[in-house]
């Protein structure tokens, strides 16, 4: 009885050895994970360098700068800078002068004051002398408010009733004797004209 059980728990003994031994070789081959798979698992995740043609440098769009033209000086006052004043009284065909004078190619304002008793008159800048003056008179003798369309006519007010006055600007031509009149049919030939030289 004693001796079964000795060889009994021997042999149970035995085999528990045995698994043991058996587990322990199956661990210690499957538990073995190579370390290369993690190490190139890793590379693999870091991030690769951007290629060189990505990294150009942007273009710097040249922007205008609007505020130059601002910044130019204001040509405040220019309008005003020269004033002319000329007029017709009376009966007379004639203006109040007939000699005017002011700088060339410049912007200049002229009042004409019509205090004639009874007569229309105009002020009008022809460009010449007093052969450009005869052509304007005559092509006035039948255009509208007797101010043709000329392009010999540099400035020109309108054709104003006794009593009314007109301020007109332009800009003055280059150096030289312009003619001025008066196109109401009959006063030029009757001596209403006069020159404005500029200079
Ligand atoms: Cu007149």
């Amino acid at each position: 009885m004693r001796r079964k059980m000795y060889w009994g728990m021997a042999g149970a003994l035995l085999s528990l050895l045995m698994f043991l031994a058996g587990c322990g070789g199956e661990v210690a081959e499957t538990a073995g994970v190579p370390p290369e798979t993690v190490t190139a698992v890793l590379e693999e995740e870091t991030p690769e360098a951007p290629p060189a043609g990505i990294a150009e440098t942007p273009e710097v769009e040249e922007t205008e700068t609007p505020e130059a033209e601002a910044a130019e000086t204001p040509a405040e006052g220019d309008a005003a800078a020269e004033t002319l004043e000329i007029g017709a009284t009376g009966t007379e065909l004639a203006f109040t002068k007939d000699q005017l004078e002011a700088p060339a190619d410049t912007m200049v304002q002229l009042t004409f004051d019509n205090n004639a008793t009874g007569l229309q008159h105009n002020w009008v800048l022809v460009d010449g002398g007093r052969d450009v003056a005869d052509q304007v008179a005559q092509a006035a003798t039948g255009a509208p408010d007797f101010i043709p369309e000329s392009e010999q006519i540099i400035a020109a007010t309108e054709t104003l009733d006794p009593g009314e006055s007109q301020t007109i600007s332009f800009t003055t031509p280059p150096p030289g004797e312009y003619i001025y009149l008066c196109t109401v049919p009959g006063h030029y030939q009757g001596g209403m004209w006069g020159t404005l030289t500029t200079r």
